[in-house]
């Protein structure tokens, strides 16, 4: 048995080969323990990628092909799904990943309201699509799907299931397989020096509304590796790869109440290692502390990326952020003082955003003078508490309400499998993929996309840090007929 794993593009990122997709390289690495032949189809930055299955199909007999997706890759995922079966029939098409899961718990949620909704839709179109979905945790999903080939749904995303991991199967679990992708072809760097990213621990137990996965243990339930399984996967990173960057991907680096003694670890094996690591991630801001800072920038971090979202404390309160504005004010503070810069991560569209509120991110913002920010839009996506708890407008169709401490927000239904939902607007506007869907009782979809880019372009002139090019962008266009190169296709041995 061969099983053909598939990353399907992100057509909405501007350089889809800075970061790999580390969930379904940990697949990769438990079949491949198994002593399953893997080939790993990695088509980020692909613009032929139909073509390609279809080259891959011509030059093997596999019948099974696993396919991973957020909800951005659902539209090339659906291509793909369509190239397999027209070419070969019998294949067999897995489905895992973020959008899977994430439709999964909101369809669960509709369940239990016995009513029938946009999420029962979602999920049924997907159903309609793949022989087999997989929600939550994929490593041991997948060994159980190909024993059972005739599950059309399996719930790794279920506490009681042996199929959800805990944090003795996760530090028991291989590493992800890195070597199932071309590491070279991905040019992230921190700092001017290359690098790779890496998870230490998963879940995040806040509830904030715009976030995916609140009612999803997967993504809820902290899990955590030992410190000596996480220090060992960096040392094996640089033995391997030869590099000291690394970007950790944990949704909040400080929820592990492990953190102080992992830093410490890890600034013990540069030491060995004779390296000065180029560490980046996130933390929570009501969490950080002056102890964290100092342990951070001694590991290596020299900057922070923090999730503030915004200035206003009703759109604060109405995210259910839990930190508040002093808050967010005392983290800046904190990791000035540790010698860390700052990356703020705002957001607007929420509950309630109004001219004012913006304004009110906008002068926080100038106050703080972060190193760098963002500015996205708010994304209504299934699985978040703006998806999950709203409920059917009473007069326009296809419009649902989301109300929370007396502000609503309103999202249009959306067919995952042909829309791209964008974030940020102007690189979407350019690719002809920005169609929004969300609004609030003052500002019109038209309004918080127009409202997004004047205050970012605005907030940029004045803090002397301009818009960065997204371009140029590595496209992979493969000419037929040849072998799939190195960068598209690698196999177990
Ligand atoms: C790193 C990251 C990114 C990176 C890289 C993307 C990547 N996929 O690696 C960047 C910065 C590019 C990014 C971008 C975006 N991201 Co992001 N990102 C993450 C983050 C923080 C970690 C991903 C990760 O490595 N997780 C750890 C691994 C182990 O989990 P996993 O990837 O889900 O894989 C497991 C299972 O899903 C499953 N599985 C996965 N694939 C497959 C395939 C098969 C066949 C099987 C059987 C199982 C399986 O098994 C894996 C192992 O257990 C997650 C949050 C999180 N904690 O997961 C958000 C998250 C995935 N991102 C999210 C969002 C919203 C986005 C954006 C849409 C943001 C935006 N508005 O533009 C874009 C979309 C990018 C795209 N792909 O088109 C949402 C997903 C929402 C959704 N509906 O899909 C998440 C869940 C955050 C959240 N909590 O809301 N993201
Ligand atoms: S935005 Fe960050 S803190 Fe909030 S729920 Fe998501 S991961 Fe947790």
């Amino acid at each position: 048995m061969r099983v053909c794993l598939n990353v399907p593009p992100s057509l909405i990122l501007s350089d889809e080969r800075l970061m790999m997709h580390l969930g379904i390289l940990k697949v990769g690495s438990v079949l491949k323990e198994k002593g399953i032949p893997v080939d790993h189809l990695d088509l980020s930055g692909v613009k032929n990628y139909t073509a390609v299955i279809k080259t891959y199909i011509a030059d093997n007999d596999t019948l099974i092909f696993g396919i991973t997706a957020t909800s951005p890759q659902i539209p090339a995922s659906v291509a793909l799904v369509k190239a397999i079966k027209e070419k070969r029939p019998e294949a067999k098409v897995i489905l895992g990943g973020s959008h899977v899961t994430l439709v999964n718990a909101a369809f669960r949620k509709e369940v239990a309201k016995g009513i029938s909704g946009r999420a029962t839709r979602a999920f049924q179109k997907l159903d309609g699509l793949f022989d087999t979905m997989i929600a939550g945790d994929g490593e041991l999903a997948m060994l159980h799907a190909l024993e059972n080939p005739n599950l059309k749904f399996i719930d790794a995303d279920d506490p009681k299931s042996d199929l959800f991991l805990n944090s003795t199967s996760l530090n028991a679990l291989p590493w992800p397989a890195r070597d199932l992708v071309d590491v070279p072809s991905y040019k992230y760097t921190i700092d001017g020096i290359r690098a790779i990213t890496m998870i230490l621990q998963l879940g995040c137990p806040f509830g904030c509304g715009f976030c995916g996965g609140r009612e999803s243990p997967f993504l809820r339930r902290v899990r955590l590796r030992d410190t000596e399984n996480a220090i060992a996967e960096m040392r094996h990173i640089y033995e391997t790869y030869g590099l000291r960057g690394i970007m950790f991907y944990d949704d909040e680096l400080n929820v592990n109440p492990q953190m102080i003694p992992l830093m410490h670890g890890i600034a013990r094996l540069g030491k060995e290692l004779g390296i000065e690591w180029k560490l980046r991630g996130f933390v929570k801001s009501e969490l950080f502390t002056a102890e964290q800072a100092s342990v951070m920038y001694e590991a290596g971090f020299r900057e922070i990326l923090i999730g503030f979202e915004s200035g206003s404390p009703l759109i604060l309160k109405n995210i259910n952020k839990r930190a508040t504005k002093e808050d967010n004010t005392r983290c800046v503070e904190l990791a000035r003082d540790a010698g860390l810069r700052v990356k703020a991560l705002m957001s607007m569209g929420h509950p309630g955003e109004s001219e004012q509120t913006v304004r009110e991110t906008e002068e926080w913002i100038l106050a703080m003078k972060p190193d760098s920010f963002d500015l996205t839009r708010i994304t209504v996506y299934p699985g978040t508490p703006y998806f999950d708890h709203a409920v059917p407008h009473a007069t326009q169709d296809g419009v649902w309400i989301y109300t929370i401490n007396g502000s609503n927000l309103y999202s249009r239904e959306v067919d995952f499998t042909t829309n791209f939902l964008y974030y940020k607007g102007d690189r979407g506007d350019r690719m002809g993929l920005n169609q929004f869907f969300t609004f609030t009782d003052f500002l019109s979809a038209e309004d918080l996309g127009q409202l997004r880019t004047e205050t970012e372009t605005r907030l940029r002139e004045k803090l002397g840090q301009p818009f960065q090019d997204d371009a140029p962008a590595i496209q992979f266009e493969h000419s037929m007929g040849m072998g799939l190169p190195e960068h598209i296709l690698r196999s177990s041995s």
